[in-house]
């Protein structure tokens, strides 16, 4: 296999490997990592970008002038490196002011909070030349349903994502927001918890034009949803403007495995969708190395999750330029789906006056056994 470029468009949050893998039993395994050092190891390994929540960047609470700072040596990594940020996004979970959620929160005070919190890495993100500002709303939620009333509170969301479309039609920004869709945890639910979810809630909005989806592999698997299914349905309502790659083995907690290392065969397919759409955006992989790993497993899981892509990238390739996929794809009927239902001219009169071999139709096989068992084999590469 080749090896990655930038060309691949390949991206990492400096929160995924710089995760120090605290989790809700233990402590750190291991020390911080300072992002410039994450900006020089990954253009190594051939990565395009970097994305970051502004608490990753600038510690939360830091003064003006170290926030200046941080940023300041943060542009000089990515110069020096060639490395692009063509996301952002904001850490509205972390401090307990957010304990009952940002632009959902109880409080008017936290809500308005959150929204300046989110304008001001906005204009970060911009400076920084991101396209893309990502909004995962994971304490948007609840753990009891008489908490937060299920209604007002996507009032008061779509409030916010108006306000901030509007904050960045006035100041001219060419950014777009990225809804980022997840089930539960760090909440025990969590409102617009799926693609088709925040999908329908974008239509609501005062802009619906600027806010589109990053949805992220594992969040869909965690509500035993089919991810690419719901890529499907994200690329057919022109939505898909940012996808975060990672791995994750059915419904359970949130996993953030390495891309590839939960359900293989999702990710061959996925991967096959996203090329055969041309999927042109970043390839962001929003993961966590195993605490089990020191830093040279973390980078190890860097290099991964991309030769991972690359992989499944050239196989689904070589599977589709192959004759026996063609003719196994042509005995299924896939083609002929592409066929309109109903021909230029005609309409429910047409299909209403038609008669029907309806037992001769029922007695069709559709050869998917055959047509899978190629696609496994191409995966796993024997073919
Ligand atoms: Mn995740």
């Amino acid at each position: 296999m080749r090896n990655p470029t930038p060309a691949d468009k390949f991206t990492f949050g400096l929160w995924t490997v710089g995760w120090q893998a605290r989790d809700p039993f233990g402590d750190a395994t291991r020390a911080a990592l300072d992002p410039i050092r994450t900006v020089s190891e990954l253009a190594k390994r051939g990565a395009y970008g970097v994305t970051f929540h502004d608490d990753d960047l600038i510690p939360f609470g830091s003064s003006t002038s170290d926030r200046a700072a941080h940023i300041a040596r943060f542009k000089k990594a990515l110069d020096e490196n060639g490395m692009k940020v063509p996301m952002a996004t904001t850490n509205l979970f972390s401090h307990p002011v957010f304990k009952d959620g940002a632009f959902t929160s109880n409080n008017r005070d936290i809500r308005r909070y959150a929204i300046r919190k989110v304008m001001t890495n906005i204009e970060l993100a911009v400076e920084l030349g991101a396209h893309t500002y990502v909004c995962w709303g994971g304490r948007e939620g609840a753990e009891t349903d008489i908490g937060k009333d299920p209604v007002v509170a996507l009032e008061r969301m779509r409030e916010a994502f108006n306000i901030l479309g509007q904050f960045v039609i006035d100041k001219g920004y060419k950014i777009k927001f990225a809804m980022e869709p997840k089930p539960n945890e760090p909440r025990g639910d969590i409102f617009l918890p799926t693609i088709g979810h925040a999908l329908a809630f974008i239509n609501s909005l005062d802009h619906p034009e600027l806010v589109g989806l990053n949805p992220e592999v594992g969040h869909e698997q965690m509500a035993g949803l089919n991810f690419v299914h719901g890529i499907g349905q994200a690329l057919f309502h022109k939505k898909l403007f940012h996808i975060d790659l990672n791995g994750q083995h059915g419904p359970k907690y949130d996993q953030d495995l390495v891309f590839g290392h939960g359900d293989l065969k999702s990710a061959f397919f996925l991967v096959d969708l996203l090329e055969r759409y041309n999927y042109d955006g970043p390839k962001h992989f929003d993961y966590k190395p195993m605490r089990t790993e020191s830093d040279d497993g973390v980078w190890a899981s860097a290099t991964a999750n991309m030769r991972t892509y690359i992989i499944l990238q050239e196989r689904a390739k070589a599977f589709r330029a192959d004759p026996r996929t063609a003719a196994a794809l042509e005995k299924s009927g896939v083609n002929e789906l592409l066929q309109p239902t109903v021909a230029k001219g005609e309409g429910w009169k047409e299909i209403a006056g038609e008669s029907f071999d309806v037992e001769a139709a029922g007695k069709r096989g559709y050869h998917y056994e055959e047509l899978d068992q190629l696609a496994l084999e191409y995966l796993i590469g024997v073919y």
